[in-house]
């Protein structure tokens, strides 16, 4: 048992741990004990949960988490909710992608293990949801919104979920009335999603308790605004992140061969949405004026006539400025900052709303409420939009958790994963947690408690290659201060590839110091580290 072994032997620095919570990070590792709180709930009521997690989410734009737009572009509602609960500052995901993120959610377990490796292909159902365990244990349980595995929901009383990646503007759902069909419903998605919330919680039971999840389709591509904010940010000019025109030095080759770089790679009709453009050569690329087109025919009237008012003033100035180079890409980064941004002002909006109505109707006394995403992305850092990559900011998720009765607004910087998210919600039920599950509980972390072996590092894999965005497969670990990361080819070994980071001195990531002599007993120590976590969970590709 080579990872607890390793646990338990760096474990010196919890026999003190009393005497740590009152020093600075820097001494204790680079981190703080996480301490949200004073007492245990003494309520004999079970607790309810009410899990929200949107897609493609990056923590870079939730103003609670800092950053160059906090300022720009605030998102008070969840702010309010960090400052009532705990924000993780490292929140991971074992493999940032959709699919896999979600199946790592219903399993506690690792890709590999629950089947669901990449976007395509298909959970192994034999493995038990904590869905399915809530309910033995007489919870009702409920999920709406994007779904987005090869399965029913499993273990689930009530579903209202989307049709595949679902759509922005009157949107394809279905539930277990409408036989497996998926239809059309009126309104954009963020709103939707939060009415049939609400919707479950109105016609529960209520004297049982309840576990809701709550599956926004916001702010994933192509990050359609709702028609109120078509306008938002319109005269803002956001700020670049410093790594914008990262050139890759030091790097494997996967960082210069993906398919993610705003200047190349973002579509102008589908990404852009400059709508006219379409017949226009090099923009006639069929997928994204197809995609785009497919969008707009959904639309009601009155939205269709708003949406081509804001994005022909768009084509009018892209016509107008007649960009190249650099001066094009901060275009198409402001083009989709200002979408991407308006997409989260919705969720922001519908969060509170959701909130709101746990207000009204006393449920914030008995009601655990976590906010995160299915990973995070990038916002131009390193030139990129979308995720995959081990780099911070796809590696990373925003995370905060409200847990009724405990001390207000703390920060949490132990190392946590989505894996932990089914041990944590079936504890939060009073329910222990299945030997079969690879994650474990945040709640002796939101109570104060940092378990003496709590993780020092995390293992991540990603599989999904060949596919959209070419980023190739990987697996690596990352501990308080440093990142291991491997590239690699699954038929052959043509690929392998290396990289280290210091995250202390190089926190953007952009030294590559694998092999060099001054990180020689950090690498082993490390690999080490590595080979463990393949070896101990049986991987089969790296
Ligand atoms: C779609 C997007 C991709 C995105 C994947 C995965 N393309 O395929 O840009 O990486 O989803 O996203 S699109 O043309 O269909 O918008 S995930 O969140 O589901 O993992
Ligand atoms: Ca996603």
């Amino acid at each position: 048992d080579c990872i607890n072994n390793y646990l338990n032997s760096q474990d010196m620095k919890n026999v003190l741990s009393p005497f740590l919570f009152c020093l600075p990070a820097s001494l204790v590792g680079g981190t703080q004990n996480c301490y949200a709180g004073e007492e245990e709930s003494t309520s004999p009521q079970k607790m309810n949960v009410v899990y929200i997690m949107t897609d493609d989410h990056s923590y870079q734009t939730i103003s609670a988490y800092g950053g160059i737009l906090a300022k720009l572009a605030p998102t008070p509602n969840l702010d309010r909710l960090a400052e009532k609960g705990m924000l993780f500052e490292r929140a991971f995901v074992e493999n940032s992608l959709s699919a896999p993120s979600r199946a790592c959610l219903m399993t506690g377990l690792y890709s590999h293990q629950n089947g669901q490796r990449q976007l395509f292909g298909q959970i192994d159902t034999t493995k038990t949801f904590f869905s399915e365990i809530l309910q033995q244990h007489g919870y009702q349980t409920a999920v709406v919104g994007k779904w987005h595995l090869q399965c029913e929901p499993k273990g689930f009383d009530y579903y209202e979920v989307l049709y595949g990646q679902g759509e922005y503007y009157n949107p394809e759902f279905k539930n277990k009335e409408t036989n497996g069909k998926y239809v059309r419903r009126d309104g954009y998605a963020t709103r939707l999603v939060t009415d049939y919330a609400i919707d479950f919680l109105e016609h529960r039971k209520s004297d049982t308790p309840f576990c809701l999840l709550v599956h926004h389709k916001a702010p994933h591509r192509n990050w359609m605004p709702e028609p109120k904010y078509l306008d938002l940010y319109e005269d803002v000019e956001f700020p670049y992140p410093d790594t914008f025109d990262d050139d890759y030095a030091t790097r494997c080759r996967p960082a210069y061969e993906q398919e993610m770089q705003i200047d190349k790679d973002m579509t102008a009709v589908y990404d852009l949405k400059l709508n006219k453009l379409k017949d226009t050569a090099p923009y006639s690329k069929e997928w994204n004026v197809k995609g785009m087109q497919e969008s707009i025919d959904r639309m009601k009237p009155e939205e269709r006539l708003l949406w081509e008012k804001a994005y022909d003033r768009r084509l009018a100035d892209f016509k107008s400025l007649q960009l190249t180079g650099n001066e094009l890409k901060k275009w198409k980064y402001q083009a989709y900052m200002k979408d991407y941004l308006r997409c989260i002002k919705s969720i922001d909006d519908e969060v509170g709303r959701l909130v709101e109505y746990l207000k009204e109707h006393n449920l914030m006394e008995n009601t655990v409420i976590v906010y995160t995403s299915d990973q995070g992305f990038y916002m131009g850092e390193h030139g990129w939009f979308d995720k995959r990559f081990m780099y911070e900011e796809s590696l990373r998720t925003p995370l905060i958790i409200y847990y009724p009765g405990m001390k207000k607004g703390k920060k949490c910087s132990k190392l946590v994963q989505n894996i932990d998210y089914a041990p944590t919600i079936l504890d939060i039920a009073g329910i222990d947690k299945p030997d079969y599950m690879s994650g474990e509980s945040l709640i002796p972390l939101l109570k104060g408690n940092t378990p003496k072996n709590w993780r020092r590092d995390i293992y991540y894999h990603y599989y999904d290659y060949p596919a959209q965005h070419k980023v190739r497969r990987h697996d690596g670990v990352r501990d308080e201060r440093y990142k291991l990361v491997h590239f690699y080819d699954a038929k052959n070994k043509t690929y392998d590839c290396n990289e280290l980071y210091d995250l202390l001195k190089d926190p953007r990531e952009l030294n590559n110091v694998y092999n060099e002599s001054s990180y020689k007993e950090i690498q082993k120590r490390l690999q080490d580290r590595l080979d463990c976590y393949r070896n101990e969970l049986k991987v089969d590709e790296h």
